[in-house]
Order: C-alpha cells, then structure tokens, then sequence
C-alpha cells in the first residue's frame, strides 16, 4: 500500500512519496520531478503530462492546460474566459459544466473538465505506480484554498474515475504548514505562546498567506486570504503583451493572430522571467517566429519591474487580509515562509519583505513543500504507515447557510441561518434542530456570493428529511437533529438525521480514562443554550456547536471510539465523535448529585433521547454513483486503448532496430556462417520488410509487427544458432584452456 502526496499545480504536478525513512519527491518517465500539468489528444491516443507538453507546439487545438482551474466551473463564468486567455483548445460547455473541444482518434470530441482532470490523474498514478512499483490508491492532494464546495467535488470525483481513494483535499498552505511543522522537534508546549508562522504559495496562477499556528504535534491555521489571480503567468502575460507591441513595431509582425507563434513568445517569455530572476538582462531570440522572421529583444531586470508593476502593488493585499483576519499585527508572526516558483521574482520578495519588515524565510523546497506535505498528511491519515502524529486543523474559506421553507405550524420561524462561518475550523459538525410534523426540504448555499470565484453559484446542495410525522403527543412535534458537516476536504454534507423525545432520566456519573465524562446513552443529546421548551415554542431549531478540533488524531480516534462506543437505546453504534463531545460538554452544566460515601455517583437530568433515524436525500453537486461509474469505465478503456498504441509503437520499434541490426550482422559476426545465397534471402526479407514499414506497414497492428519479426526471425534463425554455437564452442575452448 503506497503513501502518495500530490501538489496538482496549474503548470505543474509534483509527487511525493512516504517511504520508510520519509518522504521523497519522484521523477516521472523522463526523470522530471515535475510534470506538466497538460492533457493533449491525438489520431491514436491521448498525451498525458510530458508527452502533451511535447506535442504541444503542433497540436495546440488539442491541448489542455490549466486543468485544475476548469473543475466545478461553467463556461459563461468570467473566470473561464480569462482561463482561455492560457488554454490553446477551444473550451465548451459539457452539460453545464465547462470542458475542451478537441480532436481525438480522427473525431471531434467534447470531455468536460473532470474528465479532463481525470485523464491527468490517471497519468499521474501510473508514473508513480511505475516508479514505487506498488499498486497506488490512497492519496492526499493539493487545492487552493479558495476552492469551493463544487470545485472540490469535482476534483475528488475526477480521482474516483482516474482509480485514487481521495484521503484528503488539502488547501496548499496547510500541506506547506504541515511539512514545515512535522519535522520541528522545538515547538511550543502547553501554555506557551504559539509559534506564528505566514506561510506564501505564489504558483503559477494563484497566490495565498496563511497565518498557522504551531505547537508541539499540532497546528491550526488561523487565517487564509488569496489573489486568485496573481501567479508567474501574469508576470509573463506582462511580458508578451510588451514583446507584442515591440514586435508589431520593429518586425511588423502581429504575433496575437498567430497561436503559434503566441505559444512561442510566451514559452520564451516565461525562460526570459527566469533569466531576470538572477540577472540584470536577459535575452529574446526566436527564429522563424512568423513569415520567416527571427526576432530578437534585450530586456532589463528594470524594465521588467515597470512593466510588472501593477502586479506588484498587488502583493501585499492578501498579506494584510491575513494579518486582519487572523487579528494579528506584523509584529506577531515569528516567521514567514515562501514557497512556489512564482516567489522567485526577485521583486516580489522584496515587495514581501518590505511588507512585514524583516527577513524571510526560503528554508523549505519551493517546488516541493506542497507535494511533500500533502505526502505527510496522507501518511498520517493512512492506516497503514507509522508516521509522528501532528493534527492539522484548517479553517473554512467562506461561510455557509442553510435555508428553509417556513413551516406553518410556526409563525414566528426563521428560514435561514448562517451554520458555519468564515474561519470556522474544518472538519467540523454542527447539530441542527428542527420542529417538524412533516418531512422537510432545506438547501445549503454560500452566505455571501459575492465572495465567491467568478460566477460559481452560491447553492451547494439541497437535502430532503422523510420519515417526520406528527407524534401525537402534546405538542405533536417530532424533534429533528440534523448533522451538517464540513468535511476532511472541505465539503458541505447532511450526514445523518435523527428524531428525539425529551425524557427525565437518571443516570450514573462515570470518568473514563481520558478523565471525560463518560456518557453510556451516547444517543442522548442534550443542548447546552436556547434549548426550545417544547411547550412555549419560540425558536423552531438551535444549532449547537459541535466543531472537531485536530482532525488527524482524532480521525484515529474517532474509528476506536465509533467500536467502542456503547449501543444505544435503539441499538445504533455509528455514533460519531461530534454527538460525543457534545454530551461531555453539555454534561458538565448539569447537576450531579455527587454522593460522597462512595456510592455510585448519579444525577437527574433532562435530556433528549434519540428515538430513531430519519432518511436523507441528498442532492449535492457530486456525480452520482452511476455517471462515475461509467466515466470511470469510459477512462479504463481510453487507458486501455494509449497502452495498446504505446505497445504497438514498441513493437514496430522493435521491429525496425531488428532490421537495422540483422543486416549489419550479415556483414559482421554472421558474414562468414552464412552461404551467400542465404545472406541474399534474408537481405531481401530485411529491405521488404523495410518497405514495408515505410508504408502501408507504418500503421499495422501489434500482432503484425510481431509476426513481422517472427518470420525474419524464423529465416536468421539457422545463422543464429551457428553463430551461438560458435561463440560456444569457443568459450569451451578458453575454459578448457584455464583448466589444463
Ligand atoms: P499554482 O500553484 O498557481 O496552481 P503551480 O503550482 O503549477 O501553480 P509553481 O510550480 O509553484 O506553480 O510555479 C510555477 C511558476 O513559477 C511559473 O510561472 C514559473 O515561470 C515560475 N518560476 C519558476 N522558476 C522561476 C524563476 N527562477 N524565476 C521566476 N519565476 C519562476
Ligand atoms: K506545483
Ligand atoms: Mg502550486
């Protein structure tokens, strides 16, 4: 069982792996330890990775980049069009989600995005099942933390189709803080003050700070604010547009109408951004960019800055967010850590550092950190790996509200409430109560849309409540809890429903051996404020608080106590570890009639007892079961289908060297155990085999390559084994000789 970190950049995709002694980065196929983050298509099989980014400059109509950045969007959005400003394939809406237009196997073709990102996951399990040479499933990837509810939907089913068991989505930032924090031995215990680090990501297209607070075994992410915008791509848009108009000037030449030569500019763009980054100028040169010319440019290290300076003044606003939203001044953060290539540019650290007044820190892989945490937190999730336990506790990027038809039945009843805010710890459960007679529909949506990237709809999902009726009991209300969490990925789901009735019970008081309140009815929920009398009804529901803290441990933790955990009055035993700590929590207000003459202690309490489980539908923004069953199908095939053309392309390979050496042998080692009307034959078999290949032979089968071979195979073959024998015959003659 592997332990695989990926950091699914928008340019690029790096892997890490736990191994015994930690965590490595590995090369792909062409010993990269960063693939392309590109899909292309072909008249036989698709280009995953470097073989897209190969292909790239003569078949950009079918080439996908940017992928990550396409999941969950929809083609009208704003966000896409500036997406397509980087995308050379034409990009469509694929049933309301957007996807490329391409030319595939000689027929147009539509994939929408997580298709397209499914396709790229799917080569990225193979390099790293190639490299480890295990069988790869759990992993643990990168996402901006800006993403949203369908945006990491997308991603996570994209994986369910490429074959990947998603353990976790992890924001950037938090995966850099993880690695960051696993391997310090020195971090504050206890009542100390936390050690504050800021933690930069500038990739290729995005740039976020995290505030991260760290103590020993444990961090939590105080803040996180973002640029979606800001990342190495608009330092060498920046550029091209300055090359555009030098070009249309000095060559009148108008490389915007040509993609071609686009793609050049820009490729050559991105190299001269890198040269600037350790030297005061840098050159330009491409030949035959359009209608035979070559063209050249000398740019400074200055005149780069001016050109970039709009971007620059840009740097220090999610710093500051940061800073407010975590209620930090500067003067606070102990240490600030940058990483991504877009970092590199000088003027963008200094811009960093003129922020905040003192030295950065460049002590982690710029490349790397993300992969490398997303690796550690994968170990620390997957069972099977041994690895220091560190929680990481993140927070939710924006906030979420549940909304409501009102019911009748209650005048005064509200039909919306914000149940997990911006900087709410993630994961995290909350109970929500509602006083129904019938069954009910309530929706999740974004609170403030506005917030939100481009045009991505505020509605997560809409969930329907059955099994509710009238009770006939005094107020003839069935007590609905409903547990809403947001997830280890960061996604909003009704998990379970359930109804309780209010009843006085009497219970003994017991310590378990954490030295918590053990609470033998763990189905007995009891709420600690605005607990509705259910006789003068005012409020129709109350949300209490029930958020998870450190989600590594206790993800462990919560697997042992969901054994352990006693049955409940109706026999349930998933009982989870947020319906727990609440009872320890609302215990602690109640009296306990604590008898001090060694009797049992117990108390009298009024509490609410579950009575049974009330179904949920779910309708959220994942592929339902079906429709990923079969484009997980629909990627297998096409997976099929590229190794069967790689195979055959070995094959005809093969085939050609076999050629190529056989007739060179005639004339070497096989001249003289060979009559020269048999060398004749087989000459002539090589050049109608070579004909034969250079033409209708070009495009054959695997089976016909290898019968090919095996019929030149079958007339070398006496020579061969003359040959063979031979070089036997001699070996036998040196041994005898080292023997006498
Ligand atoms: P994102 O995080 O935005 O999704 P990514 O993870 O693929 O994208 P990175 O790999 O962190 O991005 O960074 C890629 C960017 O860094 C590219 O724009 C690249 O040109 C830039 N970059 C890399 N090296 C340098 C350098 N020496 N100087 C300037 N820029 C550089
Ligand atoms: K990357
Ligand atoms: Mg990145």
């Amino acid at each position: 069982m592997s332990v695989v970190g990926i950091d699914f950049g928008t340019l690029n995709t790096v892997i890490a792996v736990a191994r015994n002694r930690g965590v490595d980065v590995i090369v792909n196929e062409v010993s990269n330890r960063a693939t392309p983050s590109l899909v292309g298509f072909g008249p036989k099989s698709r280009y995953l990775g470097e073989a897209a980014k190969t292909q790239e400059i003569s078949n950009l109509k079918n080439t996908v980049g940017s992928l990550k950045r396409l999941a969950g969007r929809s083609l009208n959005d704003p966000d896409i069009q500036i997406e397509q400003q980087y995308i050379s394939a034409k990009l469509v809406d694929v049933n309301g989600q957007v996807g490329a237009e391409v030319s595939y196997l000689g027929e147009k073709r539509q994939f929408n995005a997580t298709e397209l990102v499914a396709m790229f996951l799917s080569k990225i399990k193979q390099i790293t099942a190639n490299e480890i040479k295990l069988p790869v499933s759990d992993v643990v990837m990168s996402v901006p933390a800006w993403f949203t509810d369908i945006q990491r939907r997308s991603l996570i089913d994209a994986a369910e189709i490429a074959g990947l068991k998603m353990l976790r989505l992890m924001n950037d930032t938090t995966a850099v803080a993880l690695g960051w924090g696993i391997t310090k031995l020195d971090l504050p215990s206890g009542d100390e003050k936390p050690r504050r680090v800021a933690f930069i990501d500038i990739g290729h297209s995005n740039y976020t700070c995290s505030i991260v607070e760290f103590k020993k075994g444990e961090l939590a992410v105080r803040s996180t604010a973002f640029d979606r915008h800001l990342g190495g791509r608009n330092f060498d848009k920046a550029l091209v547009d300055h090359l555009h108009k030098e070009f249309l000037g000095k060559y009148k030449i108008d490389i915007a109408t040509n993609p071609k030569a686009m793609t050049r500019v820009l490729a050559a763009a991105e190299k001269l951004k890198k040269i600037l980054s350790a030297n005061q100028q840098g050159p330009l040169n491409i030949e035959s960019l359009m209608n035979d010319i070559d063209v050249r440019a000398m740019i400074t290290r200055q005149e780069f800055e001016a050109m970039v300076e709009p971007l620059l003044n840009r740097v220090h606003v999610p710093l500051e967010q940061a800073l407010a939203d975590a209620k930090l001044t500067k003067d606070d953060i102990d240490i600030i850590e940058v990483v991504g290539g877009g970092s590199r540019v000088p003027a963008v650290k200094e811009r960093i550092q003129a922020f905040f007044g003192k030295p950065l820190s460049f002590t982690m892989n710029a490349d790397e950190a993300v992969a490398r945490g997303c690796a550690f937190s994968c170990a620390i999730l997957s069972p099977v790996f041994k690895v220091r336990d560190f929680a990481v506790q993140d927070i939710i990027s924006y906030p979420i509200e549940f909304c409501w038809e009102k019911d009748a039945d209650i005048p005064d009843e509200d039909t919306s409430l914000i149940v997990f805010n911006k900087g709410n710890v993630l994961p995290s459960t909350k109970i929500l109560t509602f006083y129904r007679k019938q069954p009910f529909d309530l929706e999740a949506r974004y609170a403030k849309p506005e917030e939100l990237p481009g045009k991505i709809p505020a509605f997560i999902g809409r969930f329907s409540v059955k099994g509710v009726k009238a009770t006939g009991g005094p107020d003839d209300f069935m007590i609905c809890k409903l547990k809403a969490r947001v997830n280890i990925h960061g996604i909003l789901n009704v998990e379970s429903a359930y109804y309780v009735e209010d009843q006085e019970v009497e219970e003994e008081v017991k310590e378990d051996e954490n030295g918590e309140k053990k609470d033998a009815d763990v189905s007995i929920f009891m709420m600690s404020e605005s607990t509705p009398s259910t006789a003068g009804l005012k409020k129709s529901y109350a949300v209490v608080d029930a958020e998870e803290g450190m989600d590594a441990r206790q993800s462990k933790r919560r697997k042992t106590r969901a054994e352990n955990a006693p049955d409940s009055l109706l026999g349930q035993t998933d009982v989870d570890l947020s319906d727990r700590e609440l009872i320890s929590e609302s215990s602690k207000a109640m009296d306990t009639d604590a008898a001090k003459d060694g009797k049992p202690k117990t108390r009298k309490v009024k509490k609410q007892v579950r009575k049974g489980e009330l179904p949920i539908v779910s309708a959220t923004q994942s592929l339902d079961e079906k429709a990923k069953h079969a484009a997980a199908e629909k990627e297998a095939a096409m997976v099929m289908e590229d190794k069967l053309v790689a195979d055959t392309e070995e094959k005809k390979n093969e085939l050609e060297t076999y050629i190529y050496d056989l007739r060179n042998k005639l004339d070497d080692q096989y001249a003289d155990l060979a009559s020269e009307e048999e060398k004749a034959k087989i000459r002539a078999k090589l050049d109608a085999c070579e004909d034969w290949l250079y033409d209708e032979g070009d495009d054959a089968t695997k089976a016909v390559y290898i019968a090919k071979m095996d019929e030149i195979k079958a007339l070398a073959g006496p020579i061969v084994q003359r040959h063979f024998e031979k070089v036997e015959a001699e070996r036998q003659a040196v041994q005898a000789r080292i023997e006498a």
